[in-house]
């Protein structure tokens, strides 16, 4: 009987120290509850706002459910879910390149700036699953190019195109837009510094600080997936109780 309980086990044993585990744990349950909130809070909204929370939901939704396979990935194996990880971020990260677009639209965003956004979001996703899972030893340079496209994500919201609708939309659209340039600046380059934890380089220094890798992309996921779709769900609260008022 022992026997069997230790073979079929459902719910792996989690040790005290188990900082992975813990945080893939919190975090599936985070994405999860938020996604719950976002859907739910859907209808209180100008129907133009709708279709951005609607992508603040489907983006922790996606998380949600990667989480839980990284979670148990995890604790049947003790090895980072990389490949599961990647996918989550593939799917998520254009999304939140949507989300740009959508809260733009009102002053008149086209797609091009969409699917450039997503395009390199795209790159730098990719380039990154390569340094990290399929030529390790040559992880500097392509943690390089995926860097490349991340600063040039940067420079598009902050500086270019997206900066300038975002001054033409004034009022709460361009308080939300910096927001979310905040997060890309600071909450997106948590990232890298996992990165650095996670793979054989001249920067080795970061993973003898004690730091981890899974920790530090869960700890990320959960700043910037929630905290970019209250940014969201801040602004649709905002617009749709002044027109409401008026
Ligand atoms: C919800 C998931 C998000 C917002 C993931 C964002 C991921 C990045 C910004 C990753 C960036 C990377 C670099 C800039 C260089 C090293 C490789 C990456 C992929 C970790």
């Amino acid at each position: 009987m022992e026997s069997l309980f230790t073979q079929f086990q459902l719910v792996a044993r989690m040790a005290t120290d188990d900082y992975v585990g813990f945080t893939f744990f919190v975090g599936c349950m985070a994405m999860m509850a938020a996604s719950a909130f976002f859907f739910l809070s859907m209808n209180n909204f100008d129907k133009k706002w709708r279709t951005s929370i609607l992508v603040s939901g489907l983006i922790t939704f996606i998380a949600a459910v990667h989480y839980w396979y990284m979670r148990d990935y995890w604790a049947t194996n003790m090895e980072s879910p990389t490949f599961f990880r990647y996918v989550d971020w593939v799917l998520t990260v254009p999304l939140m390149c949507v989300e740009f677009f959508l809260i733009l639209k009102v002053a008149g965003a086209k797609r091009s700036l969409m699917w450039q956004l997503i395009f390199l979001s795209v790159v730098m996703l990719v380039t990154g699953y390569f340094g990290e899972a399929v030529q390790r030893d040559a992880a500097w340079l392509w943690g390089l190019i995926s860097g490349i496209a991340y600063f040039a994500i940067v420079y598009i919201i902050w500086f270019g195109k997206a900066k300038q609708l975002a001054e033409n939309a004034g009022g709460n659209v361009l308080k939300a837009h910096k927001t979310l340039c905040w997060f890309v600046l600071v909450g997106w380059a948590i990232y890298p510094l996992g990165y650095m934890a996670g793979t054989p380089g001249w920067y080795s220094g970061v993973a003898d600080l004690g730091l981890n890798m899974d920790v530090i992309y869960n700890i990320g996921d959960a700043i910037n997936k929630i905290g970019f779709g209250l940014v969201v769900y801040n602004l649709a609260t905002q617009a749709s109780s002044q027109t409401s008022a008026a």
